[in-house]
Protein backbone atom coordinates (compact mmCIF):
# COMPACT_ATOMS: atom_id res chain seq x y z
CA UNK A 1 0.00 0.00 0.00
CA UNK A 2 1.35 3.65 -0.90
CA UNK A 3 -0.15 7.05 -0.01
CA UNK A 4 -1.26 9.94 -2.54
CA UNK A 5 -0.67 13.47 -0.63
CA UNK A 6 -5.02 14.79 -0.29
CA UNK A 7 -7.08 16.12 1.79
CA UNK A 8 -8.22 16.15 4.39
CA UNK A 9 -5.59 13.46 4.62
CA UNK A 10 -3.16 10.98 2.72
CA UNK A 11 -5.17 8.81 0.67
CA UNK A 12 -3.91 4.95 0.96
CA UNK A 13 -2.86 3.56 -2.41
CA UNK A 14 -2.78 -0.17 -3.34
CA UNK A 15 -2.34 -0.13 -7.20
CA UNK A 16 -3.74 -3.34 -7.58
CA UNK A 17 -7.11 -2.16 -7.09
CA UNK A 18 -7.20 1.51 -8.38
CA UNK A 19 -8.79 2.51 -11.61
CA UNK A 20 -9.49 6.07 -13.16
CA UNK A 21 -13.11 6.92 -13.69
CA UNK A 22 -13.81 10.08 -15.91
CA UNK A 23 -17.44 10.75 -15.66
CA UNK A 24 -19.24 12.24 -18.58
CA UNK A 25 -17.16 14.24 -20.71
CA UNK A 26 -19.46 14.41 -23.76
CA UNK A 27 -20.13 17.20 -26.32
CA UNK A 28 -23.13 17.30 -24.83
CA UNK A 29 -22.18 19.59 -21.51
CA UNK A 30 -18.92 20.28 -22.83
CA UNK A 31 -19.10 22.30 -26.43
CA UNK A 32 -21.82 25.02 -27.49
CA UNK A 33 -24.85 23.65 -28.52
CA UNK A 34 -25.45 20.46 -26.34
CA UNK A 35 -27.85 19.60 -23.57
CA UNK A 36 -25.65 21.88 -21.18
CA UNK A 37 -25.64 25.07 -23.22
CA UNK A 38 -29.44 23.95 -23.66
CA UNK A 39 -30.07 24.40 -19.89
CA UNK A 40 -28.48 27.93 -20.03
CA UNK A 41 -24.98 27.19 -19.13
CA UNK A 42 -21.90 28.62 -20.43
CA UNK A 43 -19.85 25.69 -21.43
CA UNK A 44 -16.30 27.36 -21.52
CA UNK A 45 -15.35 26.58 -17.71
CA UNK A 46 -16.18 22.67 -18.31
CA UNK A 47 -14.55 23.05 -21.67
CA UNK A 48 -11.32 24.34 -20.06
CA UNK A 49 -10.35 20.80 -18.01
CA UNK A 50 -10.37 18.42 -20.90
CA UNK A 51 -6.48 19.08 -21.15
CA UNK A 52 -6.25 18.59 -17.81
CA UNK A 53 -8.10 15.06 -17.84
CA UNK A 54 -6.30 14.25 -21.19
CA UNK A 55 -3.14 14.04 -18.81
CA UNK A 56 -5.19 12.04 -16.24
CA UNK A 57 -5.77 9.85 -18.66
CA UNK A 58 -2.37 9.11 -19.82
CA UNK A 59 -0.95 8.69 -16.70
CA UNK A 60 -3.08 5.87 -15.93
CA UNK A 61 -3.01 4.16 -19.57
CA UNK A 62 1.49 4.82 -19.06
CA UNK A 63 0.69 3.06 -15.62
CA UNK A 64 -0.97 0.22 -17.12
CA UNK A 65 -4.19 1.55 -14.65
CA UNK A 66 -7.42 0.69 -15.79
CA UNK A 67 -9.49 3.74 -17.69
CA UNK A 68 -13.07 3.91 -17.21
CA UNK A 69 -15.60 6.52 -19.28
CA UNK A 70 -19.38 7.13 -18.71
CA UNK A 71 -21.37 8.76 -20.71
CA UNK A 72 -25.34 10.40 -19.23
CA UNK A 73 -27.39 9.04 -22.27
CA UNK A 74 -30.70 7.48 -23.10
CA UNK A 75 -32.42 4.76 -25.41
CA UNK A 76 -33.64 6.14 -28.53
CA UNK A 77 -37.34 5.19 -27.54
CA UNK A 78 -36.64 7.25 -23.68
CA UNK A 79 -37.79 4.65 -22.22
CA UNK A 80 -34.87 5.05 -19.96
CA UNK A 81 -35.89 8.82 -19.19
CA UNK A 82 -38.38 9.27 -17.03
CA UNK A 83 -40.68 11.95 -17.45
CA UNK A 84 -40.01 13.77 -14.36
CA UNK A 85 -36.29 14.47 -15.87
CA UNK A 86 -37.08 14.68 -19.58
CA UNK A 87 -40.06 17.76 -18.67
CA UNK A 88 -38.28 19.63 -15.82
CA UNK A 89 -37.77 22.92 -16.42
CA UNK A 90 -37.62 24.91 -19.67
CA UNK A 91 -34.73 24.05 -21.54
CA UNK A 92 -34.34 25.34 -24.80
CA UNK A 93 -33.57 21.29 -25.99
CA UNK A 94 -34.90 18.69 -24.11
CA UNK A 95 -33.73 15.08 -23.82
CA UNK A 96 -34.60 13.47 -27.21
CA UNK A 97 -34.93 17.13 -29.00
CA UNK A 98 -33.29 17.19 -32.43
CA UNK A 99 -29.86 19.94 -31.74
CA UNK A 100 -27.08 20.57 -33.88
CA UNK A 101 -25.24 17.66 -32.54
CA UNK A 102 -28.25 14.92 -32.95
CA UNK A 103 -30.81 14.19 -30.21
CA UNK A 104 -29.83 15.51 -27.32
CA UNK A 105 -28.14 12.71 -24.75
CA UNK A 106 -29.47 9.65 -26.97
CA UNK A 107 -27.08 6.94 -27.12
CA UNK A 108 -25.15 6.98 -30.01
CA UNK A 109 -25.77 10.48 -31.44
CA UNK A 110 -22.81 12.73 -32.13
CA UNK A 111 -23.69 14.71 -29.03
CA UNK A 112 -23.73 11.53 -26.61
CA UNK A 113 -19.95 10.62 -27.61
CA UNK A 114 -17.28 11.52 -25.49
CA UNK A 115 -15.01 14.62 -26.44
CA UNK A 116 -12.61 13.33 -29.24
CA UNK A 117 -9.79 14.28 -27.01
CA UNK A 118 -10.47 12.31 -24.37
CA UNK A 119 -12.35 9.43 -26.64
CA UNK A 120 -11.85 5.76 -24.86
CA UNK A 121 -9.18 3.59 -26.27
CA UNK A 122 -10.65 -0.34 -27.54
CA UNK A 123 -11.01 -2.22 -24.20
CA UNK A 124 -11.88 0.24 -22.11
CA UNK A 125 -14.98 0.34 -20.13
CA UNK A 126 -17.86 2.36 -21.27
CA UNK A 127 -20.74 2.94 -19.35
CA UNK A 128 -24.15 4.66 -20.59
CA UNK A 129 -25.92 5.33 -17.49
CA UNK A 130 -29.77 6.95 -17.66
CA UNK A 131 -29.08 8.66 -14.66
CA UNK A 132 -26.61 11.28 -12.63
CA UNK A 133 -24.63 8.45 -10.64
CA UNK A 134 -22.75 5.72 -12.67
CA UNK A 135 -24.18 2.57 -10.32
CA UNK A 136 -27.92 3.15 -10.39
CA UNK A 137 -28.94 1.04 -13.43
CA UNK A 138 -25.69 -0.15 -14.99
CA UNK A 139 -23.30 -2.81 -14.74
CA UNK A 140 -20.90 -0.43 -13.08
CA UNK A 141 -20.59 -2.39 -9.78
CA UNK A 142 -19.49 -6.06 -11.49
CA UNK A 143 -17.52 -4.70 -13.97
CA UNK A 144 -15.33 -3.12 -10.70
CA UNK A 145 -15.52 -6.83 -9.20
CA UNK A 146 -14.72 -8.67 -12.04
CA UNK A 147 -11.26 -6.45 -11.62
CA UNK A 148 -10.78 -6.39 -8.57
CA UNK A 149 -10.82 -2.78 -8.12
CA UNK A 150 -11.87 -1.36 -5.03
CA UNK A 151 -10.47 2.31 -5.07
CA UNK A 152 -11.55 5.05 -7.61
CA UNK A 153 -10.33 8.31 -8.64
CA UNK A 154 -12.43 10.60 -10.19
CA UNK A 155 -12.71 13.07 -13.12
CA UNK A 156 -15.44 14.78 -15.41
CA UNK A 157 -18.28 16.80 -15.09
CA UNK A 158 -20.29 18.16 -13.36
CA UNK A 159 -18.44 18.16 -9.94
CA UNK A 160 -21.81 18.63 -7.94
CA UNK A 161 -23.75 16.37 -9.57
CA UNK A 162 -23.06 13.21 -11.76
CA UNK A 163 -19.13 13.08 -10.28
CA UNK A 164 -20.92 14.05 -6.76
CA UNK A 165 -23.57 11.32 -7.25
CA UNK A 166 -21.58 8.68 -8.52
CA UNK A 167 -18.80 8.97 -5.71
CA UNK A 168 -21.30 8.59 -3.05
CA UNK A 169 -22.80 5.82 -4.87
CA UNK A 170 -19.12 4.41 -4.24
CA UNK A 171 -18.59 5.28 -0.76
CA UNK A 172 -21.44 3.64 -0.21
CA UNK A 173 -20.62 0.46 -2.21
CA UNK A 174 -17.44 0.54 0.04
CA UNK A 175 -14.80 2.27 -2.68
CA UNK A 176 -12.32 4.37 -1.54
CA UNK A 177 -13.04 7.84 -3.58
CA UNK A 178 -10.20 10.52 -5.00
CA UNK A 179 -11.16 13.44 -6.58
CA UNK A 180 -8.81 15.11 -9.15
CA UNK A 181 -9.61 18.68 -8.47
CA UNK A 182 -8.66 19.94 -11.51
CA UNK A 183 -10.13 17.40 -14.04
CA UNK A 184 -13.30 18.15 -13.10
CA UNK A 185 -15.77 21.72 -13.35
CA UNK A 186 -18.78 22.97 -12.66
CA UNK A 187 -20.94 25.44 -14.44
CA UNK A 188 -20.74 27.19 -11.21
CA UNK A 189 -17.29 27.49 -9.16
CA UNK A 190 -19.31 27.71 -5.98
CA UNK A 191 -20.74 24.68 -6.64
CA UNK A 192 -17.86 22.80 -7.25
CA UNK A 193 -16.03 24.62 -3.96
CA UNK A 194 -19.04 23.51 -1.84
CA UNK A 195 -18.55 19.84 -3.07
CA UNK A 196 -15.15 19.62 -2.45
CA UNK A 197 -15.51 21.21 1.19
CA UNK A 198 -18.52 17.97 1.52
CA UNK A 199 -16.54 15.49 0.05
CA UNK A 200 -13.64 15.82 2.24
CA UNK A 201 -15.22 17.21 5.70
CA UNK A 202 -16.03 15.10 8.68
CA UNK A 203 -12.73 13.08 8.25
CA UNK A 204 -13.29 12.43 3.98
CA UNK A 205 -16.91 11.29 4.90
CA UNK A 206 -17.37 11.06 0.90
CA UNK A 207 -13.33 11.21 -0.07
CA UNK A 208 -10.54 12.50 -0.95
CA UNK A 209 -9.62 15.28 -2.83
CA UNK A 210 -5.81 16.11 -4.37
CA UNK A 211 -4.76 17.80 -7.48
CA UNK A 212 -3.64 15.83 -11.32
CA UNK A 213 0.16 16.29 -10.94
CA UNK A 214 -0.18 15.09 -6.80
CA UNK A 215 -1.73 11.95 -8.18
CA UNK A 216 0.32 11.40 -11.41
CA UNK A 217 3.38 11.63 -9.46
CA UNK A 218 2.11 8.86 -7.08
CA UNK A 219 1.74 6.78 -10.05
CA UNK A 220 5.38 7.87 -11.67
CA UNK A 221 6.78 6.47 -8.18
C1 LIG B 1 -25.84 16.93 -15.52
C2 LIG B 1 -23.80 15.63 -15.37
N1 LIG B 1 -25.33 17.97 -14.88
N2 LIG B 1 -23.03 14.83 -16.08
N3 LIG B 1 -25.08 15.84 -15.82
O1 LIG B 1 -26.99 16.92 -15.88
O2 LIG B 1 -23.37 16.18 -14.36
Amino acid sequence: MREIPADPFEFPYDPNAIALIVIDMQRDFIEPGGFGASLGNDVALVQAIVPKVAELIAGFRKAGLPVIHTRECHRPDLSDCPPAKRLRGAPALRIGDAGPMGRVLIAGAPGAEIVAELAPLPGEIVIDKPGKGAFYATDLGQQLTQRGIRQLVFAGVTTEVCVQTTMREANDRGYDCLLASDATESYFPAFKAATIEMITAQGAIVGWVTPTATILEALDG
